[in-house]
């Protein structure tokens, strides 16, 4: 079989190489420079090409469609500024380990800082968020061409075992641009690595000795991917070893006794009841987690053990207490443990356990006095929920109020916590929902919405994308945490502004639901989650001063 590429032998490699390592998915940004990739990206019969115009969003859009995929995707761009772009969602990638090519196109060395257009000092420019960065050679010698080949195998191959996160390449390219050839179609993608690395025998020995040594043991889980085996293993760690799991929203792990709603929970303890609920032995798996306090909390207890089990050996001491980086998948050593352990005493367990169901009828107390505020829209919309959906949340009081409810066994949840950002929050989502023939729903604030509007700028925007913006005029998280308030300038923290989501909606032919009460949000959400309505956003009007009383009382209530 044969396809039109452009005539330049070092892209046609590269398109080869991307096909091969298994990139289906290519996100391409306009532009002239990399007109060579963009011809022969969109030829190749093995790759979807999605055109997106602004570089921040299209870099955001291709981390969604790899998050969800769980394969590597690529965004192409022009040179300069357009470059400079990708940064955002590249250091978002790195810091969630998703495969995120990014593949730039370059002036050629003679032309850079020689006043030419468009042209910066590209070569390793995101040096510091990416697993590897290459430079591919503008000419087309046999001796280069073999040499860039090798580089791009060797790189592709580390990420097939590793899931080694974002990687560059930066493409130096001669006028002319356009010219094109046919070819033939060569590769067959290899399946990409299952990043199913086992544990080496020898530590679980190690770990073993430290697991019998330790009467209260506690798991910690931050963000980490729907993985149904993993949540079984966990589950049986709850069921029959007694042992007490803590696990954010976005770790889509849930099962009778794992605790969500660690925060509060955390509140209500007395320097008394920390000596109780002191782990010796601490496990961590997955991301960040969101509640602040049960990272404050670990830091002052400080477990005499600490292991960090993840797929990447990079080094993260969250806790300031680590004590093993145990590389490999957490399935197979909790499949271990569940194998070689005894139970532990339940005491440890059921202090949690206990502690976590006073905490929710608290929860259930509190729901009955609640007015109209955000915490009213959370609890109405999870009320709705009856069927799978991906639900994606913003930063940074959206990811902090899903902790407060109890896991939906329907929901899938995501969000970008790697870097915590608010400018990509709605590309992601909608990239992901590229991905999934599910609803996929983003509860976002006004003023992330409105910063990643360019979101919307795209023709195939998919029709199961629905965004709930819940808009209290400006950023309401700094009515929440201590700081802000007692500044003298809470305006320029919290922004409070006049933009129109209805009328970015419409700019963007958008279909657009309001809603500004409970009855109205009750019967706006049936439209809103039906999977024939295309894509759709619902805003609803909340009010600032009253969501942050509700939000602090709810924290205050135990
Ligand atoms: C790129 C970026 N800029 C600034 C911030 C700091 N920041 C965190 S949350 C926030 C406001 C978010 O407001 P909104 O989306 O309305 O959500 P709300 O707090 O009202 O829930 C800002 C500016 C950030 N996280 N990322």
């Amino acid at each position: 079989m044969e396809y039109t590429a452009s005539n330049k032998q070092i892209v046609q490699i590269l398109v080869e190489k991307c096909h091969s390592f298994g990139i289906k998915q290519v996100v391409l940004c306009p532009g002239s420079r990399n007109a060579p990739l963009i011809i022969s990206f969109a030829n190749h019969p093995g790759f979807t090409c999605y055109s997106i115009i602004d570089e921040r969003s299209a870099g955001y859009y291709a981390l969604g469609l790899a998050r969800q995929l769980h394969e590597p995707v690529a965004v192409v761009c022009t040179s300069g500024t357009a470059v400079l772009n990708l940064a955002p969602a590249l250091a978002e990638a790195y810091y969630q380990e998703i495969s995120l090519v990014a593949i730039t196109a370059d002036r050629p060395a003679e032309l850079i800082g020689q006043e030419d257009g468009q042209t910066i000092r590209q070569s390793r420019v995101f040096q510091k968020f990416v697993s590897h960065s290459i430079d591919l050679p503008v000419d087309e010698t046999e001796e280069l061409k073999a040499e860039a080949s090798n580089y791009l195998e060797r790189m592709f191959k580390w990420h097939m075992v590793f899931p080694g996160g974002p990687m560059h390449i930066n493409v130096p390219l001669r006028e002319p641009l356009y010219e094109t050839t046919t070819c033939a179609l060569v590769s067959i993608p290899k399946s990409v690595g299952d990043q199913q690395q086992k544990i080496e025998t020898k530590i679980h020995k190690q770990l073993i000795e430290e697991w019998s040594q330790s009467a209260k043991i506690l798991i910690v889980c931050g963000i980490y991917l729907p993985d149904e085996e993993l949540n079984q293993a966990v589950n049986q760690l709850v069921q029959q070893k007694n042992i007490p799991v803590i696990a954010s929203a976005n770790s889509n792990l849930s099962g009778k006794g794992i605790i969500h709603s660690v925060e509060k929970l955390l509140l209500s303890l007395t320097s008394d009841d920390e000596l109780l609920y002191r782990p010796d032995l601490l496990i961590t798996i997955g991301g960040p987690v969101v509640s602040k306090r049960i990272k404050e909390f670990l830091r002052k207890v400080k477990p005499a053990l600490h292991w960090d089990v993840d797929l990447s050996s990079r080094k993260v001491d969250t806790y300031n207490c680590l004590t093993k980086q145990v590389t490999g998948n957490p399935f197979f050593l909790f499949k271990y443990l569940n194998k070689k352990v005894e139970a532990k005493n339940e005491t440890y367990l059921q202090t949690w356990v206990k502690a976590n169901a006073k905490q929710q009828s608290l929860h259930d107390k509190f729901i009955m006095t609640v007015p109209w505020s955000d915490f009213m829209v959370y609890h109405t919309f999870f009320a709705k929920i009856a069927k799978p959906l991906n639900l994606h949340t913003g930063n940074s009081s959206p990811v902090r109020y899903i902790e407060f409810f109890r896991k939906n066994p329907f929901i899938n949840y995501y969000s970008n916590r790697g870097t915590s950002g608010i400018d990509g929050s709605s590309s992601t989502a909608a990239g992901a929902a590229l991905a999934d023939d599910k609803l996929t729903v983003l509860i976002t604030g006004d003023v992330a919405f409105i910063y990643d509007s360019n979101a919307l700028w795209f023709n195939q925007l998919p029709k199961n994308l629905r965004i709930l913006v819940i808009n209290n005029n400006g950023g309401n998280i700094f009515r929440l945490i201590p700081g802000p308030a007692n500044s003298g300038h809470l305006p320029l923290f919290e922004t409070p502004h006049h933009a129109s989501v209805k009328m970015i909606c419409k700019a963007f032919h958008v279909y657009y639901l309001k809603a500004s009460n409970e009855i109205e949000l009750n019967q706006m959400l049936p439209s809103f989650l039906d999977t024939n309505a295309g894509a759709t956003v619902l805003e609803v009007f909340t009010p600032a001063e009253v969501s942050a009383e509700v939000y602090k009382n709810y924290l205050q209530a135990h």
